[in-house]
């Protein structure tokens, strides 16, 4: 994948247009061009890395960081009921764009977006065997 196949890294580059919102020396926001919802922004990380086990760490702090900005900017400019911050890795998690980026997401009570699902409580030794094979990993 280069700055030429990449359609992210061709926007980082101003070969392709976006609708731009903000940029720091790692990370670009600009506006999605399939919103799911009125407002929906990206963050991508300038350096290219399909995803967040590819990601250097102050590229994903920059990426946050500026998620962060763009997500209080839509809340002011927009006033919606919430705001989901999404980000994907991997075909299995529907990643279509294999560039790390950062969804910002104005949401509506009733938008029916599938990002929700309703609470059912774990069962507390299934919950623990989990932390104790991902602690593994810490
Ligand atoms: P994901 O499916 O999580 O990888 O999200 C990729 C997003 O990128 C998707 O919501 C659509 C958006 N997208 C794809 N191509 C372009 C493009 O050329 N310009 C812009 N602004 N957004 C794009």
């Amino acid at each position: 994948m280069n700055v030429h196949s990449c359609i992210f890294c061709r926007i980082i580059a101003r070969s392709a247009p976006a609708f731009l919102l903000c940029e720091d020396e790692h990370s670009l926001a600009f506006m999605d061009i399939n919103p799911v919802a009125p407002g929906h922004a990206l963050i991508v990380s300038k350096t290219h890395a399909e995803t967040i086990f590819d990601l250097p760490i102050p590229d994903l702090q920059a990426v946050s960081a500026t998620v962060k900005k763009v997500a209080q900017a839509v809340n002011s400019a927009l006033l919606p009921d919430g705001i989901s911050v999404v980000q994907s890795n991997g075909r299995g998690a529907a990643q279509s764009v294999l560039h790390f980026h950062m969804h910002v997401v104005p949401r509506t009570m009733d938008d029916g977006l599938l990002l929700n699902w309703s609470l059912r409580p774990g069962e507390l030794s299934a919950i623990e065997a989990m932390a104790e094979r991902i602690r593994a990993y810490l």
